[in-house]
């Protein structure tokens, strides 16, 4: 059987042979006793990265966004996001069903929203009205197609949640993918947000794991949540031990993906039937609308031809780079997708 090329989402990525080895080698102990050396290890490194004082490892992006938002609030509370975001859309209703937070949704263009729109949508301080505590923007935004927050934009919507005395949480499952397509170092991105989710399981390939960075007092209270959502592991640096190989070594060639990305788009945008403006991919991931064919359809008729992609609806369709495809995996997915439809 010929390989897939599989570009369904850069979540799929397989641990590669030095990861592995790093793996197999990691010195471990019991985390929920804090003895776990390459648990800390990437804790520290992850919180340098980010510029904050400390760091917590989870199993998965969902449980970074979910024990922010439980640490940043109490049950009641509403947190603002975009309509778009992936903590509203694909966590399952863990906002609602762990944290009790009602979620206040911004439309917006690519996952975003300004200052302006923020402001307009804060309740005055009454008895009626859920307190709103946190604001939480998504950078690169998943369903707004892979796209970065501009930082001036970042800087002005924080500006608005502190004068309104609200918290901010950056979901920055693919930060890294944000920094190396800008240069802007994630540290400052991070600057302007009290807690930062970051995952090691996406562009960085790691087989598991992510983190939420923050305050000490912060990191603290998280550490209870973290036990309390069941994500208190303890011999979990094997599995850190592959994020932290993902941190130091498969950052700079995302830089691949994002041309890759870019090949991909600039085939499709001159295909018949596809809609997509090539400035919207910014990143590694590529969304488009297709007219004759019903999405789903096309990713079947795909998968047919040895590529996977995901259908987003009745008309989108999602492909994701990452570093199981390289340049040649590039032209043979459009090559099949020119013979459908071309
Ligand atoms: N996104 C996955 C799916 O859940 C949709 C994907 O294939 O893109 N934040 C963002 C922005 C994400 O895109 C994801 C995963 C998460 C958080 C959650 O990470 P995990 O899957 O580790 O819980």
């Amino acid at each position: 059987m010929t390989r897939m090329i599989d570009l369904r989402s850069d979540t799929i990525t397989q641990p590669t042979p030095a990861m592995r080895q790093a793996m197999a080698e990691a010195p471990v102990g019991d985390d929920v006793f804090g003895e776990d050396p390459t648990i800390r290890r990437l804790e520290r490194e992850t919180a340098e990265a980010l510029g904050k004082p400390a760091a917590l490892f989870m199993p998965s992006g969902t449980m970074t966004n979910q024990v922010a938002l439980r640490t940043h609030t109490e049950p009641g509370d509403e947190v603002v996001m975009n309509a778009d975001s992936h903590i509203y859309f694909y966590e399952a209703g863990a906002p609602a069903a762990l944290c009790g937070v009602m979620c206040r949704l911004l439309p917006g263009r690519r996952g975003m929203f300004t200052a302006g729109e923020l402001r307009a949508a804060l309740r005055p301080a009454d008895v009626h009205c859920p307190p709103t505590k946190l604001v939480c923007v998504e950078n690169t935004h998943n369903r707004g197609g892979g796209s970065i927050w501009p930082i001036e934009q970042i800087s002005e919507v924080a500006e608005a949640a502190r004068q309104a005395g609200l918290k901010l949480h950056m979901d920055g499952a693919r930060l890294w993918n944000a920094s190396v397509a800008t240069g802007i170092p994630e540290s400052r991105y991070a600057s302007y947000f009290d807690s930062v989710s970051v995952c090691f399981s996406k562009g960085l390939g790691a087989p598991v794991g992510s983190a939420l960075a923050g305050g000490q007092e912060f990191i603290a209270r998280a550490r209870r949540f973290r036990k309390m959502f069941g994500g208190g592991m303890r011999q979990g640096g094997i599995i850190a031990s592959g994020a932290l190989h993902g941190l130091r070594n498969h950052r700079a060639r995302l830089a691949d993906d994002h041309a890759n990305a870019r090949t991909l788009a600039e085939a499709l945008a001159a295909m018949p039937g596809v809609e997509l403006d090539l400035a919207d991919v910014e990143t590694n991931i590529v969304i488009f609308r297709v007219r004759s064919v019903p999405a789903g359809e096309l990713v079947a008729k795909l998968k047919d031809a040895g590529v996977l992609v995901l259908a987003m609806g009745a008309e989108r369709v999602r492909a994701v780079t990452s570093l199981m495809v390289d340049a040649a995996d590039i032209d043979a997915a459009i090559a099949a997708m020119r013979g459908l439809l071309c």
